[in-house]
């Protein structure tokens, strides 16, 4: 394998939404430059970058992955992403560690909504774009309209270079509209291909899309501008010269026109990823210096070595699997290097490329190329790999939280603690999701960014560590409280002969606002009870708002002040003070209003502006608190306040109400207050459930 120079280097994240074909295209690119001898497909679970069983029996992709090629004398790193929105997070770090984003959209569908979200990523990191226009072989099939779609929701600066020829099953190649030459090719899936002159029937088309072309890379540039008007034209050096720093300085998004599937028009793909594309060398990567100021690192390879890790795999065999971008210097095999964020040596050993699953051992790595290293000891995502004289780190990328949990359960007794080692790797895979058990009902949680999100992560479980689980619907974590102030009054005697028992207590019982817990006050005067029972007391109210009162949730947000009670000098004992807490907890809740509050949740949803009103009646019924409307483009962004516990299955609502056209964000906002009607269910469900276990007791 060679070794590449910063600036033979291209780096580009395959992004858009699911189905759009990016894997297939990697695939089609791969076999075209000649790194892999076999037309890999989605359809045959035989692609290079869709390799993890669960991708190959779902036929998606839910995990980035690279590969490469080389092409005109550079190697081109590919990183093929998730389309689905649960994974969106992979394809947000991939961005992180390129240099361009090829996104890439169904030519029937235009842009959707993983196209708008995967374009705002690739905006915020201030990343150079192209568009690919693919599935151009499919019915209905149209540039106009993709072009259009695209212009609204992402930017009015994307712009075709090529023109496709022929439509629908006749597409057939592409007219380049800086050359003027036309490659038609034999969608047999062979990727050949004849050069020619543009098809007569074409050459308006042909010239009125070169001259807009011409005309919006003039835009981008004073200079440009001022020839353009001189001459009326460009040469077309100057117009690929412009191009280029247009893309480079993410002012213009040219779109190129491919069919992934019957593999055509991906080698000019290629020339235009390894022509517009800026190279490492040319963008410089974010840092941090030791006081958190932004520097940042330019690809010298001459400089120190250092890396970024942006993705960990977790393999059951090979154990951790850390992805890297070389940023400066060179990574040696069999060298330490010293892991900055966590200020500890790591020792290397072999490197890699990768190419999907295969594994190449190299011996070095040079800035601005992607590699891999297995067997790192304390190294993960995120992480800065370095020198430790150097005083930067890289910055590292935000995950969003879960927004989802669903309870576990092993399916055969004594696979717990297989669960907790194996979910503890998924977490360095997957930083995502998050493992848990649930404080209040002991079930063990696992977290994550929707249902996909979770049935894949209970899949991999299976797969690769062989620990099998039920998911059981999701718990909603309701809680009690307290409306009203009251006294009450706790006593336990017991006196049969011998030794007897003695406490009793008066107490004070007070809302408190939302989120403030729990508070014990000690307001006895004059030992009416011993000092050394009042913990006792205390402890015996602790025990009895954890076990609740309506309907067995703990008891939050009061204030309990225990103010006048009674002893006996012989009988009384902590036990005894203990069950009058219990007990004077008990009467007062009787009088206090208790009530039950529910988590509810910050949901944005996003959807063509048609399903709106829908989704909006639909939110209404799920007792949902309208906070906004928006509108983008055609797209319509609802946000409201809903209940948890009326939005669990909001995933397979929205994608079948809109024809997987919406998406959702979910996050955690605050507690309120159940209504009365469904307290009552709440109650009734809770000692439907309570005699059941009494009963086993008994
Ligand atoms: N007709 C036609 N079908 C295509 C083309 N490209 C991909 N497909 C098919 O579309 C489906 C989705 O292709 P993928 O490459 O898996 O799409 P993706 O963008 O990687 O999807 P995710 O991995 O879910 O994000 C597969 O059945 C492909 O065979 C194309 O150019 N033309
Ligand atoms: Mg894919």
């Amino acid at each position: 394998m060679k070794v590449y120079d910063a600036a033979s280097i291209r780096n580009v994240a395959l992004v858009g939404h699911t189905g759009s074909g990016k894997t297939q295209l990697a695939s089609a690119a791969l076999f075209d430059a000649g790194a892999v001898n076999r037309f890999g497909k989605v359809d045959e679970g035989t692609t290079i970058t869709d390799f993890d069983d669960e991708e190959i029996s779902r036929k998606h992709t839910l995990s980035a992955s690279l590969a490469h090629a080389e092409w005109n004398k550079c190697k081109v790193n590919l990183i093929d992403t998730p389309g689905i929105g649960n994974f969106f997070s992979d394809a947000r770090a991939a961005l992180q560690v390129s240099d361009g984003a090829l996104v890439v959209v169904d030519a029937v569908s235009g842009a959707m909504v993983q196209t708008e979200k995967g374009w705002a990523a690739a905006d915020e990191l201030g990343l150079p774009r192209m568009v690919v226009l693919n599935r151009l072989d499919r019915e209905r099939a149209s540039l106009d309209r993709a072009l259009e779609s695209l212009r609204t929701s992402c930017s009015r600066a994307v712009v075709p270079i090529q023109l496709p020829i022929g439509a629908e099953k006749g597409f057939r190649g592409v007219v380049d509209l800086v050359t003027k030459k036309a490659l038609v090719y034999q969608a047999d899936g062979s990727g050949k291909f004849t050069e020619g002159p543009v098809p007569g029937d074409m050459t308006a088309a042909v010239d009125a899309a070169r001259e807009a072309l011409v005309e919006m890379v003039a835009e981008t540039d004073e200079q440009l501008m001022e020839k353009f008007f001189e001459a009326g034209s460009l040469t077309d050096d100057e117009l690929v010269a412009g191009l280029r720093s247009a893309v480079a300085g993410a002012k213009l998004f040219p779109l190129v026109c491919t069919s992934g599937l019957l593999n055509i028009a991906i080698q000019p793909l290629l020339d235009a990823v390894v022509a517009f594309v800026p190279s490492p060398s040319e963008r410089p990567f974010n840092a941090l210096d030791k006081s958190g100021t932004p520097v940042s690192r330019q690809a010298d390879e001459r400089a120190t070595a250092s890396a970024f890790v942006w993705k960990t795999i977790a393999d059951p065999f090979a154990g951790r699997i850390t992805m890297f971008r070389v940023v400066s210097g060179s990574l040696k095999s069999d060298s330490t290097v010293q892991n900055k964020s966590k200020d500890v040596p790591e020792r290397l050993g072999h490197l890699e490329l990768l190419q999907g699953k295969t594994q190449v051992p190299v011996p070095e790595i040079k800035a601005g190329d992607l590699g891999a290293v297995a067997k790192l000891k304390d190294t993960l995502t995120n992480d800065t790999l370095g020198d430790k004289a150097d005083a930067f780190s890289y910055s590292p990328m935000g995950f969003p939280e879960p927004v989802l949990s669903y309870a576990i359960e092993p399916k055969s007794r004594g696979d717990e603690d297989k669960i907790s080692s194996a979910m503890h790797r998924l977490e360095e895979e997957d930083p995502t999701i998050v493992y848990s058990r649930d404080p209040q009902t002991k079930e063990l949680l696992l977290s994550g960014q929707g249902q996909v999100h979770i049935e894949v992560t209970v899949a991999k479980l299976k797969r690769r560590f062989g620990v099998d689980v039920n998911l059981k619907p999701p718990r909603i974590a309701y809680r009690e409280t307290i409306k009203a102030a009251t006294e009450a009054h706790g006593r336990h005697k017991k006196q049969t002969g011998g030794h007897g028992q003695f406490g009793d207590c008066k107490i004070r019982l007070e809302p408190l606002p939302r989120g403030a817990d729990f508070e014990f006050v000690d307001d006895i005067f004059g030992g009416s009870i011993p000092r050394q029972f009042v913990p006792a007391v205390e402890k015996g109210i602790q025990e009895a708002r954890t076990r609740g009162y309506l309907a067995g949730y703990p008891v939050v947000d009061f204030r309990v002040t225990v103010f006048d009670g009674s002893y006996h000098d012989v009988d009384s004992n902590e036990l005894s003070f203990k069950l009058a807490g219990s007990l004077a907890f008990k009467d007062g809740m009787s009088r206090a209003k208790p009530t039950i509050l529910e988590p509810v949740m910050n949901l944005e949803v996003r959807a063509p502006s048609d399903y709106a009103g829908d989704l909006m009646g639909d939110l209404n019924s799920r007792r949902g608190r309208i906070g906004g409307m928006d509108t983008r483009g055609t797209t319509t962004i609802i946000k409201a306040q809903v209940p948890m516990a009326e939005i669990l299955a909001y995933e397979q609502h929205l994608t079948s109400a809109t024809g997987g056209r919406g998406s959702y964000h979910m996050e955690y906002s605050h507690y309120d207050e159940v209504p009365a009607h469904l307290q009552t269910k709440i109650i009734a469900a809770a000692k439907a459930e309570r005699g059941g276990a009494e009963a086993e007791e008994g």
